[in-house]
């Protein structure tokens, strides 16, 4: 098991190297980025993200959906950590972004300045967040580049709301990723994700009401157990269900399992396997969970250099809540941060 897993790691890191070693350097980006100027950052994140791991081992799927949140919209520029006018975090889909995972970047990144003053992005700090809590979740390591600069706004409404909604089907969820330069191979590897972490009821009830869908199919005893298990979301919001009912807190590849025994959670999970575009590649992921980790990491690293700020771009945020600019004007600046609205 131990040297599989080692072997899966070389593979993996081999794999993301011979494709992206070139747009990243292109940009400027390298994982060697920080090795003069903070040579004590992989150790700083790696210590705070294994202790709030064995705290809670949710912070793993938490961080890995902040990441996607991040990227997505404008690229990883930490603009999803920014609170107050216009906050990303207002928005709809991200309204279920984890507090605790968003707090543990601003700690993370509070304790690296203390470090290396004024020298790591938040936005590279959220990059090696999620890359360590994979890891520690049984994922791919996947060697990221670095030198990313942080946003000086939110993401538009407009680009927020344009994150795919679980209602999607397959054509939907095709464009959706098209939009953003991401192709089918991504949006099938991206998906497992969903391998572990957790949803709330009104993101999947459209699969048992007002009637259940037959489309995509869910398997009837599956759909009971939701139905009953939503029937008590009273307030709307504060049952959970696992995205990956095998092994909801492992990251491997029993999401396509779900999907080919009918127990897909999202109805965008589901349609994965019936489609003509999708259901070769998720029946392979199925099959050989070193090829979906091969994919996932070339995907993860694609998406995490989309639209990214480089050089003189952006800045190195102090505080990752709040921009500069805003917090050189208000002295209490922190008291803004994710703390307070825990
Ligand atoms: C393909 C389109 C996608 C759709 C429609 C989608 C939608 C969703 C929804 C509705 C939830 C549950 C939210 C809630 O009810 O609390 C969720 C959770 C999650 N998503 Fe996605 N997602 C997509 C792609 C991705 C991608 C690309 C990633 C990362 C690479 C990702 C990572 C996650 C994770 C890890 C969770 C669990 C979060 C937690 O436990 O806190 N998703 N997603
Ligand atoms: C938010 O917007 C209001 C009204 O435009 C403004 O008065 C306030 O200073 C802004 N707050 C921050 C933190 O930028
Ligand atoms: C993709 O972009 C086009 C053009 O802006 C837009 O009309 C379409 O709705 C987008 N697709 C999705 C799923 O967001
Ligand atoms: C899934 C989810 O949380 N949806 C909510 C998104 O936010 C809007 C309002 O901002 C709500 O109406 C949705 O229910």
């Amino acid at each position: 098991m131990k040297s599989s897993r080692a072997a899966a790691t070389i593979v993996v890191l081999a794999l993301a190297f011979a494709v992206h070693s070139s747009p990243a350097a292109a940009k400027g980006l390298s994982p060697d980025f920080y090795a003069m100027s903070c040579p004590q950052l992989g150790q700083i994140v790696r210590s705070h993200v294994a202790k709030a791991f064995r705290r809670d081992p949710g912070v793993a799927p938490a961080l890995v959906r902040i990441f996607f949140h991040d990227c997505f919209p404008q690229g990883c520029d930490a603009s999803v950590l920014l609170t107050g006018n216009n906050s990303e975090q207002a928005l709809g889909p991200n309204l279920t972004l984890r507090p605790m995972a968003l707090k543990l970047i601003d700690d993370i990144h509070a304790g690296v300045e203390a470090t290396c003053p004024r020298t790591v992005s938040c936005a590279d700090v959220t990059v090696l967040a999620t890359r360590d809590a994979l890891l520690q979740a049984g994922g791919p390591y996947i060697d990221f580049p670095l030198g990313r600069r942080d946003g000086l706004t939110p993401a538009s409404a407009d680009l927020v709301l344009a994150l795919p909604a679980p209602s999607f089907d397959v054509p939907t969820l095709i464009s959706s990723f098209g939009n953003r330069s991401l192709g089918v191979a991504d949006l099938v590897a991206l998906s497992g994700a969903h391998t572990f972490g957790v949803a709330h009821c009104p993101s999947f009830s459209d699969r048992f009401m007002p009637i259940i869908d037959a489309n995509p199919a869910i398997g009837p005893k599956f759909a009971k157990m939701l139905q009953a298990k939503c029937a008590k979301d009273i307030p709307e919001g504060t049952v959970t269900q696992a995205l990956d009912g095998l092994t909801p807190k492992v990251f491997d590849n029993l999401y396509y399992t779900d999907l080919i025994t009918r127990r897909g959670l999202l109805k965008s999970d589901q349609g994965l396997i019936d489609h003509p575009d999708t259901k070769g590649m998720a029946t392979q992921f199925a099959l050989n969970q070193l090829v979906f980790f091969n994919e996932f990491a070339h995907s993860m690293v694609k998406m995490s250099y989309m639209d990214v700020l480089t050089g003189s771009q952006g800045e190195i945020r102090r505080n990752c809540a709040v921009p500069n600019t805003r917090a050189e004007g208000i002295e209490t600046a922190g008291d803004e941060g994710h703390a307070a609205n825990m």
